[in-house]
């Protein structure tokens, strides 16, 4: 045990005199966006990709159908852009849906 008064240790000061403290760097770096895609194929029908739009995405059913007819004609199309956690949570909510009415119907993202 050492003394109060021991040399290995610096007394500690009543308050923090002399002390400087910085104000953080502001945050320079918007956060990355990311488009959640859905990809057409052959099998899915079209009423549940729009349902998925309506559900997932909260389009309106004139929204959705355009959405879902471009995916079917171009191959992929846009539902949304968020940032990284929310696309992960939309990705991963619309393929668990889709899978549980065994439709093979996928959702992927992309940095915006
Ligand atoms: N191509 C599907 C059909 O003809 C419809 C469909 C549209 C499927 C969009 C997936 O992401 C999709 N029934």
């Amino acid at each position: 045990m050492s003394s109060p008064d021991s040399p290995e240790k610096p007394e500690k000061p009543e308050h923090d005199i002399g002390v400087v403290v910085e104000a953080a760097q502001p945050e320079l770096d918007e956060p990355r966006l990311y488009k959640v895609l859905l990809l057409n194929d052959d099998f899915t029908p079209m009423d549940f990709v729009i349902v998925i739009l309506e559900t997932f995405f909260t389009m309106n059913k004139e929204t959705a159908t355009q959405v879902m007819l471009h995916v079917h004609t171009r191959g992929k199309g846009v539902c949304g852009v968020f940032s990284r956690q929310i696309a992960e949570t939309k990705v991963n909510q619309v393929n668990a849906f889709s899978q549980a009415h065994q439709h093979p119907l996928l959702c992927s993202m992309e940095e915006a």
